[in-house]
């Protein structure tokens, strides 16, 4: 599958940033700007493990000789970070290849300047030359994204690790000062904060899109100090309680699922991406307050169960973007706009963690029924394609190879089939990109929970 994925965007896109599958030509997405390159530098990692070293190699050349950062750019801090620095970092640390790390800390650098607002909660929008930030026109008034800027924090302490520069760690321990300096309603941490006041935006609460992976930083973070950093645990242990009082239902058919909080009330919608929270919270089971090891290792489970419901219950087996809770359907969308799947990983991801931590032989059957569901309905002789609606019978072709798919669920599937000693998760943490970063133990008096 890999090599179907990488070759065709190497036939028909190379260089830029993603494949039209069915088109047969490149795909560029607004998110990177001009920075070009996103297929190669998300696959750089998944090639290496897959031991694809010929493709590899290539792919190591054009970042030698192509990836540039000197361009006129307006990029997403996010998207550039999770996809590019994480990336560069992860081939860097599989391979001991120098000129990763170099691109890695060129572009953070590039990236600093986001962080120049009066509180230190960066921009979602960069122009990489000249340094001008903004926000998302339609984020809550001028808001920046809570699973935005929470999620710059493992990169960051990798890129003051490797550069010796403590600047990009300083960024990101400032933005846990500002968050724990305000008042969360309910003890949840609301999607939008305004960069300008420092204050919280509009009272939307989510484990899915604006929200996931504040939380799972949170946790990563902690395990990724050498659980030394007591503060990243702190925080995640108490958002993980006050989710699970406001916004964990179960449905009257059994299923559990994670709700949105909009000022005080549920919408009972899971969005796909909201599916990562299964494996989190697996992961994060063994430093769970005392007794509480096996409910998360249940949580973790029941979240599995009802993604892969989510995916059972649609005509190609795999999942919608948002699936629903109410008036009377269990963990199918409703909506027409919500019924697409666009080659996600968060089920599959949850579906390795779950492997991982159980090895239970439910977690491979059911990755290999998205496996046959992906041969199936979105492979085409262009490469692979989401598409626009899962619960029809014919094809619906959205006609983009996503680069998260090279990086990410092709990377969780192999591991799914692999032996426990690829990629230990002892030593090693996926970004969210699935981007490895390995376990630093040299940052012991760094964070401390009274700091
Ligand atoms: C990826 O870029 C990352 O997994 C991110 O956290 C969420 N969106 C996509 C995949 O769905």
């Amino acid at each position: 599958m890999m090599k179907h994925a990488w070759y065709n965007y190497k036939h028909y896109a190379w260089g830029l940033n993603e494949l039209k599958p069915v088109s047969k030509e490149g795909h560029s997405s607004s998110l990177f700007g001009s920075i070009k390159g996103a297929t190669i530098v998300d696959a750089l990692d998944t090639l290496f493990i897959m031991e694809m070293k010929e493709e590899f190699e290539e792919a190591k050349s054009w970042v030698e000789e192509n990836l540039d950062f000197n361009v006129n750019a307006e990029v997403s801090v996010f998207e550039v970070n999770i996809r590019f620095v994480g990336g560069l970092l992860s081939a860097y640390y599989l391979s001991g290849e120098e000129i990763f790390r170099e691109k890695a800390v060129e572009l953070g650098v590039k990236l600093l300047p986001a962080f120049h607002t009066p509180s230190g909660i960066p921009w979602a929008l960069l122009n990489i030359k000249s340094g001008i930030g903004r926000n998302w026109p339609w984020a809550s008034g001028g808001s920046s994204i809570l699973a935005e800027f929470g999620t710059l924090h493992l990169e960051f302490i990798h890129l003051s690790h490797l550069s010796g520069n403590p600047i990009f760690a300083e960024k990101v321990m400032n933005i846990r000062t500002v968050l724990n300096n305000l008042q969360k309603p309910q003890g949840l941490y609301p999607n939008y904060l305004n960069p300008s006041s420092g204050q919280w935006g509009q009272y939307h609460v989510s484990v899915g899109g604006l929200g996931d992976s504040f939380y799972e930083y949170l946790l990563k973070a902690w395990l990724m100090s050498d659980k030394t950093d007591l503060e990243a645990k702190k925080m995640y242990f108490d958002a993980v309680q006050a989710i699970e009082t406001h916004l964990i239902r179960k449905s009257s058919r059994g299923l559990t699922y994670i709700a949105e909080w909009k000022g005080g009330l549920l919408e009972h919608k899971m969005g796909h991406l909201t599916c990562f929270a299964g494996g989190m919270f697996a992961l994060g089971a063994d430093d769970a307050p005392k007794g509480r090891t096996q409910h998360y290792l249940q949580l973790g489970a029941e979240i599995a169960r009802t993604c892969h419901e989510s995916y059972n219950r649609t005509f190609v087996k795999l999942g919608p973007e948002a699936f629903r809770f109410d008036g009377g359907v269990e963990a199918i969308a409703t909506r027409q706009n919500e019924k697409y799947y666009i080659l996600r990983p968060e089920v599959v991801e949850t579906y390795m963690y779950m492997w991982r931590l159980t090895h239970d032989p439910k977690y491979r059957k059911w990755a290999w029924e998205a496996v046959e569901a992906l041969e199936k309905h979105c492979r085409v002789t262009g490469g692979y394609s989401g598409l626009r609606d899962v619960y029809l019978r014919q094809d619906s072709y959205d006609d983009v190879q996503q680069s998260f798919f090279l990086a990410e669920t092709l990377k969780y599937l192999y591991l799914i089939f692999s032996d426990d000693d690829l990629l230990p998760l002892e030593h090693w943490i996926f970004n969210t990109e699935a981007h490895l970063l390995p376990i630093l133990s040299t940052n012991r008096k760094e964070v401390g929970v009274d700091e």
